[in-house]
């Protein structure tokens, strides 16, 4: 493995399916949050509503924007893997992953940065002191706060919030991990990668946000991305024990 950069500049993945009403004030706005070098890049899945357009245009707009097209939709773990190893070949020493939806409020990057100087794998946590979230019925936070304690039991690990999608890995991370056999698509892509950076060693902080529910569009979970975690995590456990 080529040896790590001390220092190089953070870069921000953001996954895009059907985002065309979100992404270009999040992309301005994360920007205005980021520090200078920062890199910004989007991996859209061909959305048919032309997101992928809107993010060619911001990339043409802003010098540290890129955009990452990728022909089908695979589910947000293939599309962070393949924006993971952009990042990884340029000259990223922190990767910061966000859903494009608004639900991260890109104020809390500045946070996610600064405890990166303490810890390899930041969390942004809506289940510790200080965070939470808004706007969600009772059936949506009973299944969030159900699959994280579910996660936690199984995996034996004291991590509060494993189902989210607001973090930042110190390059080492990624590079450890070996994100080649990672197969997880859904939610269970965010509990693999924190149980097997934790496995690896790492140190893993939480800091707290507030999630809200997407500004514009349509979600894409499912009951397919919640019945492939429950499944997941046992077998992560089973994998870990070989
Ligand atoms: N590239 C890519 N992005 C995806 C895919 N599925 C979801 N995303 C993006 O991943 C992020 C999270 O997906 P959401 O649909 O918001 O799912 P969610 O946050 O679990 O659900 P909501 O809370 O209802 O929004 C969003 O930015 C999506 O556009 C995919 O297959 N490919
Ligand atoms: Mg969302």
């Amino acid at each position: 493995m080529a040896p790590s950069p001390a220092s190089g500049p953070p870069w921000l993945v953001l996954p895009t399916y059907n985002e065309a009403g979100n992404l270009e004030p999040l992309v301005e706005s994360a920007l205005a949050k980021l520090p200078p070098d920062a890199r910004i890049l989007v991996v859209d899945d061909n959305s048919p509503d032309g997101t992928g357009r809107i993010a060619d245009h911001l990339a043409q707009r802003h010098e540290r924007v890129r955009v990452l097209h990728r022909p089908r939709k695979e589910g947000l773990g293939p599309a962070y893997i393949a924006g993971f190893r952009v990042a990884l070949e340029s000259d990223a020493a922190l990767v910061l992953e966000m859903d494009s939806d608004f639900s991260h409020d890109p104020a809390y990057l500045p946070r996610l940065l600064d405890a990166a100087a303490r810890a390899d794998l930041v969390i942004g946590s809506r289940y510790v002191d200080g965070g939470g979230v808004s706007d969600w019925g009772a059936a949506r936070r009973t299944i969030s706060r159900g699959g994280s304690a579910y996660a936690r039991l199984v995996l034996g690990l004291e991590v509060r919030d494993l189902t989210g999608g607001f973090k930042c890995f110190r390059r080492e991370v990624l590079e450890a991990i070996d994100l080649g056999t990672i197969q997880s698509r859904g939610y269970a892509f965010q509990v693999e990668t924190t149980y097997r950076a934790i496995r690896a060693g790492f140190r893993v902080v939480e800091v707290p946000i507030v999630f809200r529910d997407r500004r514009v569009g349509t979600s894409k979970m499912g009951g397919a991305i919640v019945a492939e975690a429950a499944l997941r995590v046992p077998l992560l456990r089973l994998g870990a024990r070989r």
